[in-house]
């Protein structure tokens, strides 16, 4: 992508209602636009990002053996009363009127939804377990929407609601999307600590959130230093397995948010424990036949009888995440993109735009690039070098290409990591680093 033809309305000020750095940072990339309070628009770069941690999060689903599918946003009043949650949740829910003074909502969650589906599709044990899952948009009307895409009203989330003839059956589901999600946060870059939680308005039995440490994140994160030095991704999984061991030993490490820590009675010592921040990016409930029974989803179990299919619900903040890896990786000159959802990976930059030489050899990097499939930024605007390389700084991608005259004349160009020193290389080893 040429930048000059790259639709990135960036700003050089700090814009006055951000309180975070990622709130900030995605205003000045020209990530997003609010619409209105806590309703944002995309824009070329954020939405870039925000279909590469999509993909990750539809991998990982995949790789689970989750089925994809898609659910409308708006869902009819009467299915929410069936479950006896309509009037329970509240004025978070947006609720609609049509022509016909029927009652409709902006779905804030989807179990009413796919129990329907289930319930009218699916009768007996011999179909079970299933687990399906959308990447879609949400609306709750937050009282005090904040943080830019950290706490939106509308938003953007992967939930997966699983399908179990009996409990045991019901964990084993539960402990694949467990798994799924270390796996998920870890691609991103991202450190994840599961932590046991309430179930608030899902309702259920167990549950865990998700917390990714940032030091500008929202919670205060107490847990076994441990946690730091695991990698999700070492691990040797095969969903097909029985997951329970690893579960059991990522669970028994000691993790705490304010709200729960007790320095009297926490387990590991003073001297060993980690205490930093952290947001919440995952959340995941088993809710047994809370919404099966109300709304009557049972299949036949083989020996005579219909029971109530055990259900649990799985969210990933999808949208929530572009804000919080921000908040996990920046410094003082901008973003700093893992790679993996960086929204492009190189930043061409021609020192010299409408010189010869540097065009020729920018040109030719950039055509070369394109061609092994890296996605590149190509600033060949007329502007001075500075701003191009603060802009490049403000925008994060993991890989920085600077061409000017003088490294043009003596054959090289200039290559880093974003944040890193720039070294002095041929343009074909600058092109074998990167493709
Ligand atoms: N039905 C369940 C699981 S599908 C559910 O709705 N869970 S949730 O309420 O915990 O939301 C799942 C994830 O969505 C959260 O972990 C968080 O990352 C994200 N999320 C929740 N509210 C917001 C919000 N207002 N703005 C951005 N992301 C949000």
């Amino acid at each position: 992508m040429r930048r000059s033809k790259f639709f990135m309305p960036t700003m050089k000020e700090n814009p006055a209602e951000a309180q975070i750095p990622s709130h900030c940072l995605m205003l000045r990339a020209g990530m997003v636009r609010q619409t209105a309070a806590g309703i944002y628009s995309w824009l070329p770069l954020g939405y870039r990002v925000l279909k590469k941690i999509e993909q990750i999060v539809r991998e990982e689903m995949d790789a689970t053996g989750a089925q994809e599918i898609l659910m409308p946003t708006i869902q009819p009043a009467e299915l929410w009363r069936e479950s006896g949650r309509y009037d329970d949740y509240g004025k978070e829910m947006l609720r609609i009127t049509d022509r016909h003074e029927r009652g409709l909502l902006y779905g804030p969650t989807h179990e009413e939804i796919v129990t329907d589906i289930f319930r009218n599709s699916v009768k007996s044990y011999r179909d079970l377990p299933q687990n399906l899952y959308q990447i879609h948009w949400k609306f709750r009307d937050e009282v005090r929407p904040r943080f830019g895409v950290m706490r939106g009203r509308e938003f953007f989330m992967k939930d997966n609601y699983s399908f179990d003839i009996d409990k045991d059956s019901a964990r084993r589901s539960y402990n694949k999307m467990f798994v799924s999600y270390l796996r998920c946060f870890a691609r991103m870059g991202l450190t994840p600590i599961p932590m046991q939680a309430d179930s608030g308005a899902i309702g259920g039995d167990m549950s865990h959130e998700f917390i990714v440490l940032a030091d500008t994140g929202e919670s205060a994160v107490y847990c076994d230093p441990t946690w730091l030095y695991t990698d999700p991704l070492s691990l040797e999984i095969d969903f097909d397995d029985d997951l329970q061991p690893i579960v059991d030993r990522w669970t028994e490490l000691y993790a705490a948010t304010d709200d729960k820590y007790d320095a009297d009675n926490c387990p590991i010592d003073e001297s060993r424990l980690y205490t930093g921040r952290g947001i919440e990016v995952g959340h995941i409930f088993y809710f047994g036949t809370k919404y099966s029974t109300a709304m009557g989803a049972t299949v036949s179990d083989g020996q005579g009888r219909d029971v109530a299919v055990e259900m649990g619900s799985y969210g990933i903040g999808v949208s929530r995440l572009a804000g919080a890896i921000i908040e996990a990786s920046h410094d003082d000159n901008g973003i700093v993109w893992p790679e993996s959802v960086a929204p492009f990976k190189v930043g061409l930059i021609n020192l010299r735009s409408g010189d010869g030489p540097c065009d020729a050899v920018c040109e030719n990097i950039y055509a070369s690039l394109n061609n092994a499939g890296v996605e590149t930024l190509y600033d060949e605007r007329d502007e001075r070098a500075g701003v191009k390389f603060a802009e490049m700084d403000l925008i994060g991608l993991p890989w920085q290409v600077a061409v000017g005259p003088r490294g043009v004349k003596a054959g090289t160009v200039e290559i880093g990591r974003r944040g890193a020193a720039r070294e002095e290389v041929s343009s074909e080893s600058a092109l074998a680093r990167l493709a």
